[in-house]
């Protein structure tokens, strides 16, 4: 491989695989004209960047970086093992919206909190502010909990974001050494507990064209799952050392450790031309989003090890989902899409974004949901913006956490979301994700340009105007969701189109205009009969948004008293309504036995919000499986 150390000529992207059926776009092919994505970039911009960044000076997250380069480390430091991470993750984001927006403010920002990074590193190229400085445990003591290889992961991936944004420079050249130490520490054995590592060496060994790095991401993934970190009360499973990654049938174990491994597995097939590897990961993602995965797209059902259950253990209010593993998500399933082709990835994106991503935040970007429950039984607490919140879990977003790895991930991953809007092939180009936005990249056979009108996630009407095209046919490819049956294309004439990808080849002519319609009537959705924790239950869903009901509509009854009827769905000016009665009776005597007698009140309608607003008005109870009626049971369509 040869060296390369400019700018990326797509203007950035998170994921430049050398080869696979798919080509990224970058930031400089893809620009958002508003709509529901635009808006939250434009409050990460403006919000949750200097948010995250006050609170981490704040608490002396960045202060460690100083006191290590003024050799003041003692016993006491502020934050967790990775908390440096979060300085890193920052970085990213802060690059991507550099590269997006251009705001001269945030290069300054990126030198300033980089000049902070670079002055902790030592001479061989380590860097972490909790290990090996006067008064610290030693480096690599505590592989199964120190995290300082998941960090350095990080911090590669924020270089990846600045090298592909702004060219060479610091950053790049802290995280060079940073990589190259850790290669030469970890030749010949030795992984963290903690994947990301793995995707932080092979993406920086992409953009560098460095194939050591990539190597390296081979090794650690390799020597993964043959029990050399200690074994703990959770089990191996839960750092994913219990089986061989090509051996491994689902994802298990802590949610985000197995997805970053997951993610990075991918890098590593597609770069070495791994296609066992590639398959196993396949494979895992075939079996765990069809018995691990939450209506919503969030993994992870456990919260003693932040982990995924066991297959069909989806509890809704003991629902784990934490955000980043959403993120994670999200990163495995856009490299699965960009090696095979398969718009698959792309509806389980899709479903995440709306209903993970899209929740985390408030709507003003200053707190987040860490855990997202699909039931709250008790409304919670009013988040207090002034305090760090110690728990994951509790109903009310939380400008901070102890444990705060996900307001920085949501950043980085909002920065940099148009990226995952299209994707291109030799002659094709392919929309996966509807926001009003323009595309411009070039084609085999030339430059292809269109403009995207749409109210969607609002409105399943998207207008795709053609600003330029090459003399040739290319390819124009629509991702149709999986849910929108009786989805129409007006392409010249009206066309039913099925759910998958509808291709239109053919010559375009700028100014014309294609029309694509989604149908975004609510709809039930059953559970599957071996989904135990909501049998009996519904969900309603509208296009790519799961609803949820809140009991801050229902004043005087009991959410979890309510019952619906699977046939009495409406839409009224905007609003999602649905039949409903509450029932009433049995708290007080045991609460098993033959069916009792429940009194039934009179029919009302239920309203229905999207879920990634839910608590966003305040505490409230939630749910969004929501008990059928007894006389209705039996009614809809049931999936096996
Ligand atoms: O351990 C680092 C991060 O903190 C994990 O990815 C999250 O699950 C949280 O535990
Ligand atoms: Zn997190």
């Amino acid at each position: 491989m040869t060296t390369v150390l400019g700018t990326d000529p797509a203007g950035g992207r998170p994921v430049v695989p050398s080869r696979g059926d798919r080509r990224p776009l970058g930031l400089k092919e893809v620009t958002l004209t508003g709509g529901f994505w635009a808006r939250r970039q434009e409050t990460n911009a403006a919000e949750t960047l200097a948010h995250c960044e006050r609170w981490m000076e704040k608490l002396g997250w960045l202060a460690n970086f100083d006191r290590v380069a003024d050799g003041t480390t003692g016993p006491e430091r502020p934050g967790w093992p990775f908390s440096d991470s979060e300085v890193y993750k920052l970085i990213e984001a802060m690059c991507w919206e550099h590269g997006r927006s251009g705001a001269p403010g945030l290069d300054e920002s990126i030198r300033r909190l980089t000049a902070r990074v670079g002055r902790a590193q030592d001479a061989d190229g380590y860097l972490n502010t909790c290990f090996g400085h006067p008064g610290r445990p030693p480096r690599y003591r505590d592989l199964e909990d120190g995290h300082e290889l998941y960090n350095t992961g990080h911090l590669l991936q924020a270089a990846v974001a600045r090298l592909r944004t702004a060219g060479d420079g610091d950053l790049v050249d802290i995280a060079r050494r940073a990589a190259d130490h850790v290669c030469d520490v970890f030749a010949t054995a030795g992984i963290c507990g903690h994947p990301e590592i793995e995707a932080g060496l092979a993406e920086f060994g992409r953009a560098l064209g460095e194939s050591r790095y990539v190597e390296q991401a081979r090794r650690f993934l390799d020597r993964r799952g043959h029990g050399t970190l200690r074994d703990i009360p959770l089990g191996r499973a839960y750092f994913q050392d219990d089986v061989p990654i090509r051996e491994a049938t689902t994802f298990r174990g802590h949610a985000v450790r197995a997805l970053y491994l997951a993610a990075a597995a991918v890098d590593v097939a597609v770069e070495l031309d791994d296609a066992p590897l590639l398959h196993a990961i396949e494979r895992q993602w075939e079996h765990a989003v069809a018995r691990r995965t939450y209506l919503t797209g969030g993994m992870g059902s456990r919260h003693q090890d932040e982990g995924f259950g066991e297959d069909w253990e989806l509890p809704p209010d003991r629902a784990y989902c934490e955000t980043c593993a959403g993120v994670a998500s999200i990163m495995v399933s856009w490299r699965l899409h960009l090696a095979t082709g398969d718009v698959r990835y792309a509806d389980l994106m899709e479903r995440t974004f709306y209903n993970i991503i899209a929740t985390s935040p408030r709507s003003d970007g200053k707190a987040f949901f860490y855990a997202n429950p699909l039931h709250q039984r008790a409304p919670g607490k009013p988040g207090d913006d002034a305090t760090v919140s110690p728990r994951a879990e509790g109903g009310s977003r939380a400008a901070w956490f102890d444990v705060s790895c996900c307001p920085t991930n949501v950043a980085r991953t909002l920065a940099s979301w148009h990226t995952y809007l299209a994707s291109a092939g030799e002659r094709d180009l392919t929309l996966l994700q509807y926001a009003p936005s323009r595309v411009t990249t070039d084609l085999a056979g030339g430059r292809f340009a269109i403009e995207v009108a749409t109210a969607y996630p609002d409105d399943g009407e998207v207008t795709i105007r053609v600003l330029s095209a090459p003399r040739d046919p290319v390819a124009l490819r629509l991702r149709v969701p999986p849910w929108a049956s009786g989805a129409v294309l007006d392409d010249g004439g009206e066309r039913p189109v099925a759910p998958g990808l509808v291709t239109v080849d053919r010559v375009f002519t700028a100014g014309e205009a294609l029309r694509l319609r989604l149908p975004l009537r609510p709809r039930f959705t059953w559970p599957g009969r071996r989904v135990d924790a909501v049998r009996g239950c519904v969900a309603v869903e509208r296009g790519p948004l799961v609803l949820c009901a809140e009991s801050l509509d229902l004043p005087g009854i009991r959410l979890d008293d309510v019952e619906v009827h699977p046939a009495g769905l409406t839409e009224r000016d905007g609003r999602v309504l649905a039949r409903a009665r509450a029932v009433a009776g049995g708290e007080r005597s045991w609460p098993y036995g033959s069916p009792g007698t429940s009194e039934r009140g009179a029919a009302f309608e239920l309203e229905l919000v999207p879920y990634h607003r839910w608590a966003e008005r305040g505490p409230t109870a939630m749910r969004v499986w929501l008990p059928v009626g007894e006389t209705a049971r039996g009614e809809g369509d049931r999936p096996e």
